[in-house]
């Protein structure tokens, strides 16, 4: 039983108490407490990959933000590894691939992932359901298969992903087999997510933006629907970034919550998805402002949302040098100023 289940309630349509707030990429990243933890480690990966160190750093915030949901402490590029090509993460540069997809030949060497291939986030989700003891939800997450891909081809982070936009445009085909196999791994692994525990999901579509609205349809939209009608277990999240134009698309997708950046307009986004809870969207550099600029950004966003049906969030992930006070005052904020 969940003695804080806000997000659950919101995310029905219930009126409620107050508006829930959690950050993305909450876990790790500005928590002095994270760096401790991580410091005393080989790097990124082995945290991820050691369950007790990764459930407390997922509950570390929750202590210390009093956020309403933690989110399991791994990341989206564990599918990539799982399906059998491996990502180093360079400090401070980030995510590496040594070997890279660029032929059909790449793609056949990999295989469909199943739960068991990430055993460690698994786990690490066991763990922390016991450890959280009902406090509050645990969201589970994965990238949408387009922003997989996306890293799959390219190497690593970039700009402009150009090598993989260019492999929609060379090789459709061969783009959407790896599209379908990395979709029906996402499926295995949210699946095992929630046997583990998860009370929701999340679909991180990073560099939905990068794509013109025609091939969004076609190279991300197509699946990330399957992967919402493959999953009924838990409420789902789709947060397409920069995907303005897709927006009226979310109506038909099979998830309970779409969440906004902060370029998208709230009122504007109300009109265009009716019937799903928003999330977000306070645009992250709102945190670098006073505490008197941040009461009344948070204000500003809570009013454009309305008291019902909005899940409060950063309009992407919280920056790594973001101080964790005003982030603990964001929160006291949307507390205090959505409470009916
Ligand atoms: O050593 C470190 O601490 C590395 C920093 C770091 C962390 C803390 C990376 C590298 N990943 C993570 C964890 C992570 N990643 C979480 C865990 C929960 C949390 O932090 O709250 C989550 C949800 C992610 C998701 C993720 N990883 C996304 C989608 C969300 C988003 O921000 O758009 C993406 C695109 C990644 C890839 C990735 N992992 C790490 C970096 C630096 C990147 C981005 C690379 C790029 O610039 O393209």
């Amino acid at each position: 039983m969940l003695k804080n289940d806000l997000i659950l309630r919101t995310i029905r349509g219930e009126k409620t108490e107050r508006t829930p707030v959690w950050l993305m990429r909450q876990a790790g990243r500005i928590l002095p407490e994270y760096r401790a933890v991580r410091n005393a480690l080989s790097g990124f990966k082995e945290l991820v990959e050691t369950p007790a160190l990764a459930a407390e750093v997922t509950i570390q915030p929750v202590d210390i933000l009093q956020v309403d949901a933690a989110i399991i402490f791994s990341d989206i590029l564990v599918i990539p590894e799982a399906m059998g090509l491996k990502y180093e993460m360079v400090e401070k540069r980030g995510p590496h691939f040594p070997e890279t997809i660029k032929s059909k030949a790449d793609v056949n060497k990999l295989k469909v992932a199943m739960a068991e291939d990430v055993h460690y986030t698994i786990d690490a989700i066991k763990l922390t359901k016991k450890e959280l003891n009902g406090r509050v939800p645990l969201i589970g997450f994965a990238g949408a298969p387009w922003t997989i891909f996306a890293y799959m081809i390219e190497g690593g982070g970039s700009k402009t992903f150009s090598k993989a936009r260019a492999m929609l445009y060379t090789d459709p085909e061969l783009s959407h087999q790896l599209l379908q196999m990395i979709t029906d791994s996402t499926i295995n692994y949210l699946k095992g997510q929630i046997a583990a525990g998860a009370d929701l999901v999340q679909i991180f579509d990073s560099w939905a933006g990068i794509l013109s609205p025609a091939q969004y349809e076609i190279f991300s939209l197509k699946y990330i629907k399957q992967i919402c009608d493959a999953i009924d277990e838990v409420p789902k999240t789709v947060f397409a970034k920069d995907a303005y134009f897709a927006r009226k698309w979310f109506n038909d997708i099979n998830c309970q919550t779409v969440g906004l950046d902060w370029c998208m307009d709230i009122g504007e986004t109300r009109k265009i998805i009716k019937d799903k809870t928003l999330q977000g969207n306070l645009d992250p550099c709102a945190l670098y402002g006073s505490n008197e600029s941040i009461k009344i950004a948070v204000k500003s966003m809570i009013d454009q949302f309305g008291p019902t049906r909005h899940i409060a969030n950063l309009g992407h992930g919280v920056y790594p040098d973001t101080d964790p006070e005003k982030v603990k005052y964001f929160v006291e904020c949307v507390k205090e100023l959505s409470r009916c």
